[in-house]
């Protein structure tokens, strides 16, 4: 998870020059969209504003790492109501980054609400799901949840692949009880089969991510590169038969508004490789910062490269196989760590 360590942010100081800011900066989107709402408002002479958002481009120009959601920036100085605001209404969107958000904040727009009514917004098929379910989207999803989610997949998988492994990943696998999606690493032993299976039924929207892994290459070094399995964003409907849902929809008592039972639920689907499964697990287990600081430990400590593929052993120059997470720490030299112990 990308949360920042609550000892990082205890000492961010408010002070930029207690601060060591180099020109690496990961958060260039924000502090651009930043200084030019500052520089509006110096046009305006609202001072307040412009210093909220000077400060926090500043702020954000430190970070040593992008800020994706509202949890980033949990914890730390200078970023005031305006500010959290901005990243707040637009990053809670499903399939809305960063770019988009500040494009729309630009043309005046404000809250999702405004974003909902404005027709002239041309919006992918991502974003559009992102509004349409916003409400149960920004809802978290229980342990409960994700158990009844579980269930439909693994018994939808099962009737296309009979042998295919179905394991829960993500920050329910590290023992969360709460999560904003549900991710799952679908894997097939012996022969390949399941090239298809994405494409099949059971999903509201799906955007899928076909395989783009060759085999024999290289790790990647980048810290936080996407790995090339054949994925899938999708936004599940899952019935929950007996609540009712309609309470954001009974303006009209009378009417025979329906009856909403059922939630939005986000689901990312992985498919890997039988070979690929444990750095597969180790990966989409997370958390985000563990697993940036296990391929960071490989390359300084082991000169090896790590991602969610594999683990390659510059000195010897061979790829090193693992059947379970146990063996790839030890391929690292590294004591065991269990999933709900990875929570850093
Ligand atoms: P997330 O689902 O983003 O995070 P999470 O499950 O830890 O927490 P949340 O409750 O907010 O959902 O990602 C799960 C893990 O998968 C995370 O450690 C990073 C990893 N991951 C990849 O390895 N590759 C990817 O392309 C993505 C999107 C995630
Ligand atoms: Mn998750
Ligand atoms: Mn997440
Ligand atoms: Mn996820």
């Amino acid at each position: 998870e990308s949360e920042v360590p609550s000892c990082i942010a205890r000492k961010v100081s408010q002070y930029s020059c207690q601060r060591k800011t180099t020109l690496n900066n990961y958060n260039k989107k924000f502090t651009d969209a930043f200084e030019i709402m500052a520089e509006n408002y110096e046009f305006k002479e609202n001072e307040i504003f412009c210093l909220e958002f000077l400060r926090a481009a500043s702020l954000l120009k430190y970070l040593p790492f992008p800020v994706t959601r509202m949890k980033d920036i949990q914890g730390l100085p200078c970023i005031g109501d305006q500010v959290r605001d901005v990243i707040e209404q637009f990053t809670s969107v499903f399939g809305v980054g960063v770019k988009t958000s500040e494009k729309w904040y630009r043309m005046g727009l404000r809250t999702v609400e405004e974003l909902k009514a404005d027709k002239t917004l041309k919006l992918s098929k991502m974003q559009k799901a992102g509004f349409l379910y916003y409400e149960d989207l920004v809802s978290c999803v229980s342990k409960a949840e994700a158990d009844a989610v579980t269930l439909i997949v693994k018994n939808t998988v099962s009737t296309f692949l009979p042998d295919a492994l179905v394991t829960i990943t993500g920050g329910f696998r590290r023992g969360k009880k709460m999560g904003h999606d549900i991710d799952f690493l679908i894997t097939n032993p012996g022969p390949r089969e399941d090239d298809e299976l994405l494409h099949k039924g059971l999903l509201l929207y799906c955007d899928i991510i076909e395989s783009t892994f060759v085999e024999e290459q290289l790790p990647s070094r980048k810290v936080d590169a996407m790995d090339n399995f054949q994925k899938c964003f999708t936004i599940l409907k899952l019935y929950q038969p007996g609540i009712d849902n309609s309470s954001y929809n009974t303006s009209k008592k009378s009417d025979m508004a329906e009856i909403k039972d059922w939630k939005a639920i986000r689901v990312d689907l992985v498919i890997t490789p039988f070979e690929q499964y444990a750095y597969a697990l180790l990966g989409w287990t997370g958390s985000r910062e563990f697993g940036r600081d296990l391929r960071r430990y490989a390359s300084h400590e082991r000169k090896m490269i790590l991602d969610n593929h594999g683990l390659y052993d510059r000195r010897k120059r061979i790829f090193l196989k693992a059947g379970s997470e146990e063996e790839i720490f030890a391929h690292l030299g590294l004591d065991y760590v269990e999933p709900w112990e990875r929570n850093a």
